[in-house]
C-alpha cells in the first residue's frame, strides 16, 4: 500500500528514511499486528478487576469478570468515544464563547467583534432581542446565553439546538429524549453510566451516546458562529494548498490544531514584523501556513495557504524549511516534537490543556496574546537563521484553492441571481436533476488508508454523477491538496449537468469561471455550516433533513471527534458513510443498531464501506431513493 496519494509527498517520506526519522507510517508498521480485541471493541479496562476481553471466536470468555457481555462492553466503549469527541468540540466552543463574553464586557485587550451583522443574526437565532442594545450588550448576552448551554438546569433543549434544526427534526429529537438541555452534563452522563456496574443495556447506552452526539452538534454551532462573530464570516477566497506553500526564502511558521484564538493573532502581528524577517535574510519575509483545522480556519478567513491535513503534518517539518510549528489543541501528533529536534524547527504549545514534552510552552492569555504571538514570530526568525540549507527539500506541486463557502457567502453569491429567494437556483437545479444531490465529506486521514485516496476516488465518482460536494476538516484538506477545489476541477470532474450549473452560477455570480465542484466550508466544527445549508433547503421545501437527497461521508476517519460527528449526522436523519469499521463489530447487536436499527428511530444510519468506488455507488443509490421518495425526476432512470 502506498502511504500517500501525492507523489511529491513521497519524496519527503524517502528523505525521512534516509535521515532515519520514523514517521506515522513507520510507527504503524511497527505496531502491527494491531490488537484484535481493541479493533473489535471487546476489551474493557473500566475497572481494576480487569482488564477483560471477550473471545470473538466463542471458545474463551463471553463475559467480563463482572458479567458484562460483548454488547455492553462495545456500547460502553463506543459512547465513551462520543463523549470524548463531544468534549473536544464543545470546549473549543466554550473558549470562544468566554472570549466573546470578555469582548462584550469590554475587558478583552486583544479581541473585538469583526462581524456585527452576524452577531445580530446569531442573537436572533438564540432568542435575544437586539433593539435598543449596543453591540457590546448584544455580545455579552449572546455569549452568556451560549455559555448557559454548557450548564443549564432547565429541562428544555439547548438554545443552540432549538432553532438550528428543522422544526420536524426538533420534535423528533425531543420525542426520543435525545435533545440535550446541557452539553457538559451529556458528557458527564456518559462517564457516569459507563462506570462499572451502572448501565448494562446496550440500547440504553447507545441512546445516551446519540444524545451526547447531539450535544456535540450543539457545541459546534457555538464554535462556528461565535468564531465568525469574532473573526469574520468566511467569503470566497483564493489561496493555495500543499507542502509547496512552504517557501525557501521565507521564515515559515505553521499554525496547527483547531482553535483560531491564537492563530488569528499571529496572522495579525506578522505584518508588523516583516521587516525583522527580511533583515534576517528571509527575502520573502514571514510566511504563515496552516495545518489541520486551524489551517482551515485561517485559510477561510485570511486566505492563509494550507500546507497539510492530518496525516502529513510531520512532513511539514521534514521540508527543513519550517522554522516554527505553533499548536493549540487536538490532532497534533506528539511525534512532531522529536522530529522538530532534528531540524531548526521550534515547537510551541499554547494551551494549558495541550502541552507536549520538548515543546516551548507559551500560554495564550487575552492580556498578553499579542506579546506572545510576537515572541513566537521573533523566535521563528531566530530559528530561520539556524537553518541547515543542505537539508531543505520542498515539494513543487502547488494547487489553487477557492475556499470560504459559508452558507452566508453562498446565499450572497446566489442572491445575485435571485435576490428574493437566493436558495432557489440550488433548489431548482436539485429538483430538475442537474444537481442530483449533495454529499458532505468530513473527517480525518487514517494511516490504515493511503492518504486522501478514498476522498479523491469517491469525489470523482460522485461529481461525474452530478452530485455536488461540500467538505470540511481534513476532508477539505484532501481536496485542497489534490486540486479539486478550483474552477478547473469543475471542468475536469463534474458531470455535464453539474458542470453547466456550476458554470452558470459562477458566471452569474460574477466569478467569470465555474464555481468549484467541492465547496470548502471550513474546519470540523464547521460541519455546522453544512447543516445550516441543509436546514435552509429543507425549510424552504417544507421537508425534514432525512428527506433531502443528502448524505455525509468520512471515508478516512480516525478520531473520536469523527465518531461523534458521524453519530449526530445519523441523529439528524442523514445517512453517514464511514470508510472504516469503528471498534464495534465485536457486538453484532451494536453494529446492527448503527447500520440499520437507527433508521427506525432517527431515519439516519451508518453505511460502512471501505471500498471507495463501492461507497460512491451506495451513496448514489441513497440519493436516488431520496429523490424518488420526494417524487423528483431521476436522471439515472431517464438515461437508462
Ligand atoms: O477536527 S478531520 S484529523 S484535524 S478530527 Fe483532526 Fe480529523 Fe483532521 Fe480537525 Ni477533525
Ligand atoms: Fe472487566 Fe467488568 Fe471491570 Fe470491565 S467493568 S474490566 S468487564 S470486570
Amino acid at each position: 500500500m502506498s502511504k500517500c496519494s501525492s507523489m511529491s509527498n513521497q519524496c519527503l517520506i524517502n528523505k525521512a528514511e534516509d535521515e532515519q526519522i520514523d514517521l506515522v507510517w513507520d510507527r504503524y508498521e511497527k505496531m502491527k499486528p494491531l490488537c484484535g480485541f481493541g479493533e473489535k471493541g471487546i476489551c474493557c479496562r473500566i475497572c481494576m478487576k480487569g482488564p477483560c476481553r471477550i473471545d470473538p471466536f466463542g471458545d474463551g470468555p463471553q463475559e467480563g469478570i463482572c458479567g458484562a457481555n460483548a454488547d455492553t462492553i462495545v456500547a460502553r466503549n463506543l459512547i465513551r468515544m462520543i463523549a470524548s469527541g463531544t468534549s473536544a468540540h464543545s470546549l473549543h466552543g466554550k473558549e470562544i464563547a468566554k472570549t466573546l463574553l470578555k469582548v462584550g464586557r469590554k475587558t478583552s485587550e486583544t479581541y473585538s467583534i469583526k462581524d456585527e451583522a452576524k452577531l445580530k443574526t446569531v442573537a436572533g437565532k438564540i432568542g435575544i432581542t437586539t433593539e435598543n442594545k449596543d453591540i457590546y450588550q448584544i455580545a455579552e448576552e449572546v455569549a452568556y446565553k451560549s455559555l448557559q448551554d454548557y450548564g443549564r438546569i432547565e429541562e428544555d433543549a439547548c438554545s443552540w439546538l432549538r432553532n438550528t434544526v428543522t422544526p420536524m427534526r426538533m420534535e423528533k429529537l425531543q420525542n426520543l429524549g435525545i435533545a440535550p438541555n446541557n452539553i457538559e452534563s451529556s458528557v458527564t452522563d456518559i462517564m457516569s453510566r459507563t462506570h462499572v456496574g451502572t448501565d448494562a443495556d446496550p440500547v440504553n447506552l447507545l441512546l445516551a451516546g446519540l444524545r451526547c452526539s447531539i450535544a456535540d452538534y450543539t457545541g459546534m454551532q457555538i464554535s462556528t458562529n461565535l468564531s465568525d462573530v469574532l473573526f469574520g464570516t468566511p467569503e470566497p477566497v483564493i489561496s493555495e494548498a500543499n507542502l509547496s506553500v512552504i517557501k525557501e526564502d521565507a521564515v515559515n511558521i505553521a499554525v496547527h490544531g483547531h482553535n483560531p484564538l491564537l492563530s488569528e493573532i499571529i496572522v495579525d502581528v506578522v505584518d508588523e514584523m516583516q521587516k525583522e524577517a527580511i533583515d534576517a535574510g528571509a527575502k520573502e519575509g514571514i510566511n504563515i501556513v496552516g495545518v489541520c483545522c486551524t489551517g482551515n480556519e485561517v485559510l477561510l478567513r485570511r486566505g492563509i495557504p494550507l500546507a497539510s491535513n492530518y496525516l502529513s503534518q510531520e512532513l511539514t517539518i521534514l521540508t527543513g524549511a519550517l522554522d516554527a510549528m505553533v499548536v493549540d489543541v487536538q490532532c497534533i501528533m506528539p511525534s512532531v516534537s522529536k522530529i522538530a529536534d532534528c531540524y531548526q524547527t521550534k515547537l510551541f504549545t499554547t494551551m494549558p490543556d495541550a502541552k507536549i514534552p520538548g515543546a516551548e510552552h507559551l500560554e495564550l492569555h487575552d492580556a498578553d496574546a499579542r506579546d506572545n504571538a510576537k515572541n513566537i514570530v521573533r523566535q521563528s526568525i531566530e530559528a530561520f537563521k539556524r537553518r541547515d540549507t543542505s537539508k531543505i527539500l520542498i515539494p513543487k506541486e502547488k494547487n489553487k484553492v477557492i475556499a470560504g463557502f459559508s452558507p452566508e457567502s453562498i446565499v450572497n453569491l446566489l442572491g445575485k441571481i435571485d435576490q428574493e429567494k437566493p436558495l432557489r437556483p440550488i433548489i431548482d437545479n436539485i429538483v430538475n436533476g442537474n444537481i442530483r444531490g449533495i454529499v458532505l465529506f468530513a473527517g480525518c486521514n487514517n494511516v490504515k488508508i493511503t492518504q486522501d485516496h478514498n476522498y479523491i476516488t469517491m469525489a470523482k465518482e460522485l461529481l461525474a454523477n452530478d452530485i455536488l460536494i461540500l467538505a470540511t476538516g481534513c476532508g477539505a484538506g484532501a481536496f485542497a491538496q489534490n486540486s479539486m477545489m478550483n474552477s478547473q476541477a469543475t471542468t475536469d470532474y463534474a458531470g455535464e449537468n453539474l458542470k453547466s450549473v456550476l458554470t452558470l452560477l459562477g458566471h452569474e455570480a460574477g466569478l467569470e469561471a465555474p464555481l468549484p465542484p467541492v465547496l470548502h466550508m471550513g474546519s470540523c466544527v464547521d460541519n455546522s455550516r453544512g447543516v445550516d445549508l441543509a436546514v435552509s433547503l429543507a425549510n424552504e421545501l417544507g421537508v425534514d433533513l432525512n428527506q433531502l437527497p443528502l448524505a455525509a461521508s468520512a471515508p478516512e476517519l480516525m478520531s473520536e471527534k469523527a465518531i461523534a460527528i458521524g453519530t449526530w449526522v445519523t441523529g439528524l436523519g442523514i445517512p453517514a458513510h464511514i470508510g472504516l469499521m469503528p471498534p464495534v463489530d465485536g457486538s453484532p447487536l451494536v453494529a446492527g443498531v448503527l447500520t440499520s436499527g437507527l433508521k427506525d428511530i432517527t431515519d439516519g444510519y451508518f453505511i460502512v464501506e471501505p471500498d471507495p468506488t463501492e461507497a460512491a455507488t451506495k451513496l448514489i443509490e441513497v440519493i436516488e431513493k431520496k429523490r424518488a421518495a420526494l417524487n423528483i425526476p431521476s436522471k439515472i432512470k431517464e438515461r437508462v
